[in-house]
């Protein structure tokens, strides 16, 4: 009999074999099926994970270079991480020397026109290191006439030349004595004062508010320069207020505002106001009723045409006089130093249509040309009042018609 009543060893041994297979299918199942989950994963990965790809967006919009091209250089892009009260040890600005520092560490105009061996300064400077004096003349005249001085400056300085006897024609130390001292009369034709100590020279800060207009071409320097100029200002305890007056590049309210940043002071630029003349306008009435010292007016440099260009000007110089009559007190146009006789001829039709008070001549650094500064005191009769040589924010100096003839020739101060 068998012990066992329920099952026989044979029906036993056969569940088993059933559970087992069916076991085994269920494994295989579970196991296409992980996979297949897997697979997808790996194939589409923002279903698991949406939040790090949109805060990797905002992020990749926060870093996007600024479309001017003077910001992707230190001083111009930085700033928007260095508040006015920033503790001195921000890692942001780690990388960014202090305003003092970088004032102290800007360059005369002689060091800054030391790369400038090519140029109409280099060669003259060359003439006169080298002593061996006979076919000097003849060198002086070449290169005077292949300069950028503009014929009516070579004309005169020839007929200077040509008054000396035929020894002192021969004689190096008088052809450059000569030389200097007709330039010299050439800048005070011009009437451009000797600065005086720190300050950026004759310019008109004893009203309040000074409006100083800056205008000319695209790419001069307009910018730059109000950045500059405005940091010299705050340094002087000046209270300063820059208006984006440039409505028509929509990169020129942002390079600008950076500018202002670096140099600490207000930056204006109404919400949603296109008209260059309101922004002016309410700038100066800001600055009125608010006791800034001096308001810097940025403008466009190009619009559709010219003439359009030189109308909107005009219109933003009239609608100050509402508000000051005297305003702008500075109207001054920004030359590149490189653009040569160009450089005069923008020069006259700013001057025709809006009455300039002086020039900044910009990027003396390394220019190749730049005697267009002579040309502009002898032709035109305005007065340079600043230079711009280099980039950062201390590269602005004050004319000095001494300091600049003494570099052309390679005079010690
Ligand atoms: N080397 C040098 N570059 C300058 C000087 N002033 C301006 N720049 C450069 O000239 C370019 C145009 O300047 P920007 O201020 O934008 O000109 P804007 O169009 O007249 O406002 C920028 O790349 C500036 O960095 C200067 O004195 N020296
Ligand atoms: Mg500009």
């Amino acid at each position: 009999m068998n012990p066992n009543p329920v099952m026989n060893p044979a029906t036993a041994h056969m569940m088993i074999w059933i559970i087992l297979t069916f076991a085994l299918v269920a494994l295989a199942i579970v196991g296409v099926v992980v996979a297949g989950a897997l697979r997808r994963k790996k194939e589409n990965p923002a279903q698991i994970t949406v939040a790090p790809a949109a805060s990797d967006l905002i992020q990749r919009e926060t870093v996007r270079p600024l479309p001017e091209p003077v910001l992707a250089k230190a001083p111009a892009r930085a700033p928007a991480a260095v508040p006015a009260a920033a503790p001195a040890s921000a890692p942001a600005s780690a990388h960014l020397p202090s305003l003092e520092d970088e004032f102290k560490a800007s360059r005369t105009l002689g060091e800054a026109m030391q790369n400038t061996e090519k140029s109409f300064f280099g060669r003259l400077r060359g003439l006169f290191q080298n002593e061996t004096a006979a076919k000097h003349f003849d060198e002086i005249e070449e290169v005077l006439y292949t300069s950028d001085l503009g014929p009516q400056t070579v004309t005169r300085l020839m007929s200077k030349l040509d008054e000396l006897s035929r020894s002192d024609k021969s004689n190096v130390q008088t052809l450059k004595a000569t030389l200097k001292d007709e330039f010299l009369q050439i800048f005070d034709g011009a009437h451009i004062p000797e600065p005086t100590g720190e300050t950026l020279a004759h310019l008109k800060t004893q009203n309040a508010p000074s409006v100083w207009m800056i205008v000319g071409v695209n790419g001069a320097g307009k910018t730059t320069t109000i950045g500059k100029l405005s940091a010299h200002l705050a340094k002087q305890n000046k209270k300063v207020l820059v208006a984006a007056g440039d409505t028509f590049r929509a990169a020129a309210g942002s390079q600008l505002k950076a500018w202002t940043e670096r140099a600490q002071v207000e930056f204006f630029s109404p919400e949603g106001v296109t008209d260059p003349s309101a922004v002016a306008y309410d700038a100066v009435v800001k600055a009125k009723a608010q006791g800034f010292d001096v308001v810097l007016i940025d403008t466009a440099g190009r619009l559709h045409t010219q003439a359009n260009l030189m109308e909107e000007l005009k219109k933003v110089k009239r609608v100050m006089t509402k508000v000051l009559p005297e305003a702008p007190h500075e109207t001054l146009i920004v030359l590149d130093a490189n653009s040569g006789q160009n450089a005069l001829q923008q020069a006259r039709e700013f001057h025709q249509a809006l009455g300039l008070t002086g020039v900044v001549l910009t990027k003396m650094d390394g220019t190749a040309k730049g005697g267009v500064a002579v040309g502009l005191a002898q032709e035109l009769k305005i007065p340079i009042r600043l230079i711009g040589i280099g980039e950062k924010i201390g590269d602005l100096k004050a004319f000095s018609a001494r300091e600049f003839v003494n570099s052309i020739l390679g005079e010690e101060a």
